[in-house]
C-alpha cells in the first residue's frame, strides 16, 4: 500500500538550549504544494521540555493534529506532547 500522508519525527536541539526537542513534520502527498522532487512538510511543530527534564510539554508552531480544520495550539499540545513523550523513550 502506498501511503500518502505520514509523520516524520526527529530529535534535535533546535534552539541550542542543551535540551533536545522533538520535531514533528507532517507530510501530505495529496497537498497541492507537495513537490515530489523536493518533499517538504506541510506542517512542522517543535515540542520542547520547558523544564529541560525530558518531560515534553511545550509546543511551537501550529498544526491540526485532531483534524478539525482549526489550527489551534490547545488542540495540538495534548496530542503532540503525548507523541513526543512516547517518542523520546524509544531508543534510536
Ligand atoms: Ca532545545
Ligand atoms: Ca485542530
Amino acid at each position: 500500500m502506498m501511503t500518502s500522508k505520514w509523520l516524520n519525527l526527529s530529535l534535535e536541539d533546535v534552539d541550542n538550549d542543551k535540551s533536545p526537542d522533538v520535531v514533528i513534520e507532517y507530510f501530505d502527498k495529496t497537498d497541492k504544494y507537495y513537490d515530489v522532487e523536493k518533499p517538504a512538510p506541510v506542517f512542522a511543530v517543535i515540542v520542547s521540555s520547558s523544564k529541560k527534564n525530558e518531560v515534553y510539554d511545550s509546543i511551537q508552531g501550529n498544526a491540526d493534529a485532531n483534524g478539525d480544520g482549526k489550527f489551534s495550539k490547545a488542540d495540538d499540545i495534548e496530542l503532540y506532547s503525548a507523541l513526543a513523550n512516547a517518542f523520546v523513550k524509544i531508543a534510536l
